[in-house]
């Protein structure tokens, strides 16, 4: 399998890139320059991820990895279909997207990434309330020292610790989140996905 993988650090691309590196998966980086302005070529809308696969474009950064996770069964990724585990995975796997992104990623974006000027400072007391109301959801969910899924890391644990990972500020009341946050990004796949972009040929 050919895989190219457009990619921009600290953005979405950061997650199929450490899913690859948990699959062992070989895949030639093509970095994508976002913060200098560059769009992504291959990406109808210029964002990153996409991913090319023998050549056939993907994107959505969920799509991405919910579709590599199911093509390696044997790295354990993701339950097979007719594991009673599936249907727990596939929440999670969209719960990331659906319903934690969009107040963390309101809050990134008038804290942050707009320019001072575009910031609507009322949208972030009312973001925050609600992300604090799903981390204390999520931190009861991980009061244990495993996974979404108990002792078997999966694709939605990258889909999780990816975007956790965005305001780590506002884990501080969560001791077993800060914790799990430690889990994932101490593992070898998530080391490697961090390191400096070198185009590949
Ligand atoms: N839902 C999409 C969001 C893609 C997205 O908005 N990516 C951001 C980086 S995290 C981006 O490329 N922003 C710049 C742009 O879209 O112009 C995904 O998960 O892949």
């Amino acid at each position: 399998m050919d895989i190219e993988l457009y990619y921009t650090p600290h953005t979405r691309s950061s997650r199929p890139r450490w899913l690859l590196e948990e699959l062992a998966q070989p895949y030639h980086l093509r970095p994508v320059e976002l913060f200098e302005g560059e769009r992504n070529p291959v990406h109808p809308l210029g964002s990153v991820p996409a991913v090319t696969i023998n050549g056939e474009t993907l994107i959505e950064s969920g799509a991405i990895c919910h579709w590599l996770a199911d093509r390696f069964p044997e790295k354990k990724l993701a339950p097979a279909s007719t594991d009673p585990q599936r249907a727990r995975y596939e929440q999670w796997m969209f719960f990331v997207p659906g319903t934690l992104e969009p107040p963390a990623f309101d809050i990134l974006m008038h804290t942050q990434i707009l320019p001072e000027k575009k910031r609507i400072a009322a949208i972030v007391p009312f973001s925050t309330r609600r992300y604090q109301q799903i981390l204390r959801m999520l931190s009861k969910e991980l009061d244990h020292d495993g996974y979404l899924l108990g002792e078997q890391f999966t694709c939605a644990d990258i889909m999780l610790g990816t975007t956790l990972a965005w305001l780590p500020e506002l884990l501080a009341d969560h001791p077993s989140l800060l914790a799990y946050i430690q889990r994932v990004t101490a593992r070898p796949a998530y080391q490697r996905a961090i390191e400096p972009v070198h185009e590949t040929a």
